[in-house]
């Protein structure tokens, strides 16, 4: 399996009918009671909702199996059966729904609290209550629950963006992807201006695009909840390469190393697969180095490392070229490996 694209195998059945009651009323006083048999139940649905609160799909890894209740049987008095509940599985936005067999696509879950019934729950059969006629008052016949559907899924989890934005706040990711894409998200001094994922499209050649994510800035204690927590490092995990921004600016009171094991050790502790995700590191605003201490302590750091590292002005545009290719080579290599591994 691919190193990013998450993918799960399971099994769903969905619950079956209930069978119809075959039953005739029995009265004191009444000595030819007419038919009275119930309804069947109707099993319960398999149901998957799409939620925002769920970000992979390691939960199927652990539970394959699921399976919905029957519809129970119809009774005398003309009662049915009660119906199977369904059963709703949360699926994280993103997630696509194939058939094993056919690989046909059942569903595409792209908006939070979407939800699709993917395997039908069984008819409840029909009582004999149902069935007398004018030459058959007393019928013994009554139907019998149809199955539910059992199908094998493969469930697949789509990738945010080719490239994730991490760093502090005010590190300058929002003003890179400006700089570098049609998306323009809010710039501003004050740490946690950007309070959601941003996506922008950049082009390399007319054939060639990737995709970036703005993600808001990450604070240490991440992984903990703190900041704004779980909910970006949720879309870190869901982009195939990483580019850590560090600020080297003269304004910069942070130890860039320091910052880049910070940020480092906050994806690690909330999702150890992250440490794996390739990556590289960015020295951003150069264009305010002062001394530029900051900036060669950082590469020194990197080179030592063997850690691809960059340095770039987002305001002067100096050193985004060669980073922009080098991110054109990275993504198209992690698209070939995922083609061929997939
Ligand atoms: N001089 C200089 N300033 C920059 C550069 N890039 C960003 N800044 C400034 O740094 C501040 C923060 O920039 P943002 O792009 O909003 O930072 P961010 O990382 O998106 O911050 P959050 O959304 O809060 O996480 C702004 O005042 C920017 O103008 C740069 O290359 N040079
Ligand atoms: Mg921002």
């Amino acid at each position: 399996m691919s190193m990013f694209i998450d993918q799960a195998r399971i099994l769903v059945k969905a619950g079956s009918g209930g069978d119809g009651a075959c039953s005739f009323r029995r009265e004191k006083f009444v000595p030819f009671g007419g038919p009275d048999g119930g309804d069947g139940g109707d099993g319960g649905h398999i149901v998957f909702q799409a939620s925002t609160r769920i970000s992979t799909l390691l939960d199927f890894r652990y539970l394959r199996h699921y399976e919905a209740p029957s519809g129970h049987y119809g009774q005398g008095a003309k009662r049915s059966g009660v119906q199977g509940d369904d059963v709703i599985i949360p699926v994280p936005v993103g997630t696509v729904v194939k058939d094993a067999e056919s690989e046909a696509i059942l569903a595409d879950l792209v908006k939070d609290q979407q939800t699709v019934i993917i395997a039908e729950g069984g008819k409840g059969g029909r009582g004999n209550a149902r069935f007398p006629t004018s030459t058959n008052q007393a019928p013994r016949e009554f139907e019998t629950g149809t199955p539910g559907e059992e199908r094998s899924l493969i469930l697949e989890l789509k990738l945010l963006a080719d490239v994730g934005l991490v760093g502090f706040p005010n590190a300058g990711k929002s003003t890179l992807i400006s700089s570098i894409s049609s998306a323009h998200p809010e710039i501003a001094s004050y740490p946690f201006t950007t309070l959601r994922p941003h996506l922008g499209v950049v082009s390399i050649t007319e054939d060639q695009n990737f995709v970036v994510a703005d993600i808001p800035g990450l604070i240490e204690g991440a992984h903990e909840g703190k900041g704004l927590g779980f909910q970006f490092l949720r879309h870190i995990q869901r982009t195939a390469f990483l580019l850590f921004l560090i600020d080297i600016s003269e304004w910069s009171v942070e130890n860039p190393v320091t910052s880049l094991c910070t940020l480092k050790h906050e994806l690690e502790a909330f999702d150890t697969n992250l440490a794996q995700r390739p990556f590289a590191v960015i020295a951003t605003k150069i264009d305010s180095q002062g001394e530029g201490e900051a900036r060669q302590a950082l590469l020194d750091y990197c080179h030592a490392q063997h850690i691809p590292c960059f340095a770039i002005s987002a305001v002067t545009r100096e050193g985004l070229q060669p980073l922009l290719s080098f991110l054109g080579e990275q993504v198209s290599h992690l698209r070939n490996s995922c083609e061929t591994s997939s």
